[in-house]
């Protein structure tokens, strides 16, 4: 597929997506929840990937929202098409085998803060802004923001932002644990590639085990939540990285992983 608003480059393990609209604030419209969905499954199916990090184009925005200007005449049967694309999209990115990292460079508004929630780990530069203002538009957010903010901030602080559709700065989103770090714009995508190249070399079945488990167990009672963390966890026990893991420490050397 040509990408019209992506620009999709990888190396050394790690796969970079840049939402770029840049006239629109990297606004999301249906072209792009189809280009994002397309790219996502390529990250998926390339065994060389190990981390996807989502970024925004120029130096203002990551993602300004789902695109008003598309929106704005819907009816609600055109509206569910495109609320089930994006939600499709982000449980692809959220339940991944790999490691997902939002670099937020600037303006993360309603389905930018939604993407940046699906991912795994976000990192914010200085200047950026957090909110899902939907509700300022006469509707609420549509891509699991409702539901994964609550999960990650708690319901207090959530319904504070989704209700009065404020936004937030990077300092305060650090503060309440919505971002996992804070950096000077102009280190940011070089800060999250340092992160990254951290976690490239990691077991990849671990890896998909620790999210699966996760994932699908955090919304599970604890008894079938730790019963479906022990099976994860068994599984790992199948593979070379943890006999190589487990033999490296004992022998006093760094694990090579060879992602079997
Ligand atoms: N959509 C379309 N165009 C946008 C946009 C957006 N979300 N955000 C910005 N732009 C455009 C502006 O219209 C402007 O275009 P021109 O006038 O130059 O043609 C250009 O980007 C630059 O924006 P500004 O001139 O406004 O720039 P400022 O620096 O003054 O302000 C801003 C930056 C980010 C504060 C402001 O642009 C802004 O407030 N943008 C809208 C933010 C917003 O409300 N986002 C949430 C959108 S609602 C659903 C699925 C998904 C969703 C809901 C339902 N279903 C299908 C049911 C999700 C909803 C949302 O995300």
């Amino acid at each position: 597929m040509t990408y019209n608003n992506l620009l999709f480059e990888s190396g050394e393990g790690i796969a970079t997506v840049t939402f770029n609209r840049p006239k629109a604030l990297n606004a999301m419209n249906p072209e792009t929840a189809r280009e994002l969905k397309d790219v996502i499954t390529k990250c998926i199916n390339d065994e060389n990937i190990k981390v996807v990090i989502l970024t925004g184009a120029g130096d203002k925005a990551f993602v300004a929202g789902a695109d008003i200007v598309t929106m704005q005449n819907n009816q609600p049967s055109q509206s569910l098409p495109f609320m089930e694309q994006g939600h499709e999209v982000m449980r692809l990115i959220e339940t991944m085998p790999k490691i997902a990292i939002a670099a937020v460079n600037g303006f993360a508004l309603g389905g930018g803060t939604e993407i940046s929630l699906a991912c795994d780990i976000r990192f914010a530069s200085e200047n950026a802004k957090f909110g899902l203002p939907e509700i300022l538009l006469g509707i609420i957010p549509g891509w699991g923001g409702t539901q994964r903010l609550p999960r990650l901030v708690g319901m207090g602080i959530a319904k504070e932002m989704i209700l009065s559709g404020t936004q937030i700065d990077a300092k305060r989103a650090y503060e309440i644990g919505l971002v996992n770090r804070v950096c000077p714009a102009a280190e940011l995508l070089a800060e999250v590639r340092k992160f990254a190249l951290k976690l490239v070399s990691l077991p990849p079945f671990a890896v998909k085990m620790a999210k699966y488990s996760m994932n699908f167990g955090y919304d599970l009672a604890l008894d079938n939540a730790t019963r479906l963390e022990i099976q994860c966890c068994a599984q790992c026990f199948s593979t070379k990285d943890q006999k190589e893991g487990m033999k490296a420490f004992l022998e006093k050397r760094k694990a090579v992983f060879v992602g079997q």
